[in-house]
This record gives structure tokens, C-alpha cells and sequence, in this order.
């Protein structure tokens, strides 16, 4: 068992660009994370691998990004108790709606708590993952009720024209 708690995992390399979004606000929160490229479809065995191994290799939350056919958060929760937030991945042919849905529409028994399209979901799965891990553990707590305090104090009370 290693320290890393958060594993992120996506269908290709091009959904890095967006899913460094949730790498980025776990280096901002000193929160350890692995990245892995797992796709449903073109690596199904690599998916059946890290899916099996996740519980005993410590992962506490798991932040699954994919794009179009975006099978890989469900079958991630078929596979794994540790609870997968999934990103859908915005696409160039549907913008990412089939990706939003392929995610969201879970049969019951099998949730996947599915973020926004892009980038902003990117980031709020790593805020989220964070916040499942600041249940059991003080200093995560405190950094992100730091910033999330920070974050609140950045926004002007009234609107410029710059
Ligand atoms: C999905 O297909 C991936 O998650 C990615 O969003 C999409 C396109 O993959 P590439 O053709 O760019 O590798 O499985």
C-alpha cells in the first residue's frame, strides 16, 4: 500500500489537457495523486487491472475522465467499491453531452457522481476528492477550508468595467 489515495485515470492522452485540471488543484492542496491513461475500450484489461487492485492498493477515491462513449467511470464503479467521480470530457462532434450522459445515466447499484463537462468538472473532481479525503484527515481539512476562504475573498463585491 502506497500513500497515494487518489488515483486519476482517463481514456487517452487527449483528455490530459482537462484532466490536469484535477491533477493541478491537488498539487495546489499537497494532496499525492497518480495519473494513468485506462481506457474501456482500448485497454479493457488495464481498466479489469486497476479496478481489482484499487481497494488493496490503498486508493480512496478514484477520478475517472472520458470522452464520447465515455464508458470508463461506470465500468470503473462496476469493478471498484472505492467511489469514482467521473468527468465528462468535452468532444468536438457532440461537445461532451454524450460524453455528460454516458456518464450520469448509471443503472441503480452502480453511482458514479458525475461532474461538469470540461474543465470546471476537471477541477471540482479534484475539489471534491479532496473533500472526501478531509473527512479523515485535519490538514487536508485545513488547506481546503483555506481555499475555499481564499477563493471567496478574491471575488469583488461589485462588478468593474476592466
Ligand atoms: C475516449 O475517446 C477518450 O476518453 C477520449 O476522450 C476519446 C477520444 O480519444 P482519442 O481518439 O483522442 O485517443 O475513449
Amino acid at each position: 500500500m502506497t500513500d497515494v489515495k487518489v488515483g486519476i485515470i482517463m481514456g487517452s492522452q487527449s483528455d490530459w489537457p482537462t484532466m490536469k485540471e484535477a491533477a493541478d488543484i491537488l498539487d495546489e492542496l499537497g494532496i499525492a495523486y497518480e495519473a494513468k491513461i485506462v481506457s474501456a475500450h482500448r485497454t479493457p484489461d488495464r481498466l479489469w487491472t486497476y479496478g481489482k487492485t484499487a481497494v488493496d492498493r490503498g486508493l480512496h477515491v478514484i477520478i475517472a475522465g472520458a470522452g464520447g462513449a465515455a464508458h470508463l467511470p461506470g465500468m470503473m464503479a462496476s469493478k471498484t467499491r472505492v467511489p469514482v467521480i467521473g468527468v465528462p470530457v468535452q468532444t468536438k462532434a457532440l461537445s461532451g453531452v454524450d460524453s455528460l450522459y454516458s456518464i450520469l445515466q448509471m443503472p441503480r447499484g452502480f453511482p458514479v457522481a458525475t461532474m461538469a463537462i470540461g474543465g470546471a468538472g476537471a477541477k471540482n473532481a479534484g475539489l471534491m476528492a479532496a473533500a472526501i479525503l478531509a473527512n479523515t484527515d485535519p490538514e487536508i481539512a485545513a488547506r481546503l477550508d483555506a481555499w475555499r476562504d481564499a477563493l471567496s475573498a478574491s471575488i469583488p463585491e461589485e462588478p468593474s468595467d476592466d
